[in-house]
């Protein structure tokens, strides 16, 4: 069986929301593993020998582990097309993969700026001024993702849900960390919660723990 190795809230989030569709789509199930990042469990021995990079998620098939969201993806896409994840035709998957790209690449390593700046700068003052830049190129990421959900239809690629409104909703969770108010942005707001109430999504979410309430008024 499929297991997925995530830390609860992270960006392991987008292929555990995606197995959930899987598994309501074709009644593949699969195992989980949460870890839990803020105690260091995806430094230990163990989990270094099967990513040695540290970093969740991990899909292990077949006892072998795959790393990077957009590989899982493509493999989750493949193997289980009946699932929708991804558009068949080829320039169509092409677009989607170019968004899931930007988000895997882009958005999701400014967030790591924001949450992670002594990654980044020496000294509290010079990663304050990391995260504070951080903070605002990440509101600019997430308001392109808002002129993207002004042409859902209603999800971002169309009928069917996919890993790019999966990570939307992780990036807007995020952004209540970073202390952007989601009500700042109702449309992309909106769109969240009704990603969040689909069935599959919101059985990912209830084995994470999470919610969409990371923003705290100041
Ligand atoms: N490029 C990687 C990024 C994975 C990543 O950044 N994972 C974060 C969580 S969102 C992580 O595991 N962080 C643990 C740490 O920084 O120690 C992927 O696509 O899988």
């Amino acid at each position: 069986m499929m297991k997925l190795y995530y830390g609860p809230g992270a960006c392991s989030f987008v292929p555990h929301a995606a197995l959930e569709v899987i598994k309501a789509a074709t009644g593949t199930d699969f195992e989980t593993q949460s870890v839990k990042l803020h105690k260091g469990e995806q430094r230990t021995p163990e989990y270094l020998a099967m990513n040695p990079l540290g970093l969740v998620p991990v899909l292990v098939e077949d006892g072998k582990p795959l790393t990077q969201i957009i590989a899982i993806c493509d493999y989750l896409d493949r193997r289980f097309s009946p699932a929708g994840l991804l558009p068949t035709g080829t320039w169509e998957r092409a677009q989607a993969m170019s968004t899931l790209a930007w988000m895997n690449n882009s958005v999701h390593p400014t967030f790591t700026h924001v949450f992670r700046p002594a990654n980044f700068a020496e000294g509290e003052a010079a990663q304050a001024d990391v995260r504070q830049l951080a903070v605002g190129k990440f509101r600019e990421h997430m308001e392109r993702i808002q002129s993207m959900v002004a042409h859902a239809s209603p999800w971002l690629l169309g009928d069917k849900l996919s890993f790019v409104d999966f990570y939307a909703l992780t990036f807007m969770r995020w952004g209540g960390f970073a202390g952007i108010d989601p009500a700042s942005m109702p449309a992309y707001q909106a769109y969240v919660e009704r990603v969040a109430d689909q069935a599959p999504v919101a059985s990912a979410m209830a084995r994470e723990g999470i919610k969409l309430d990371t923003f705290k008024a100041a």
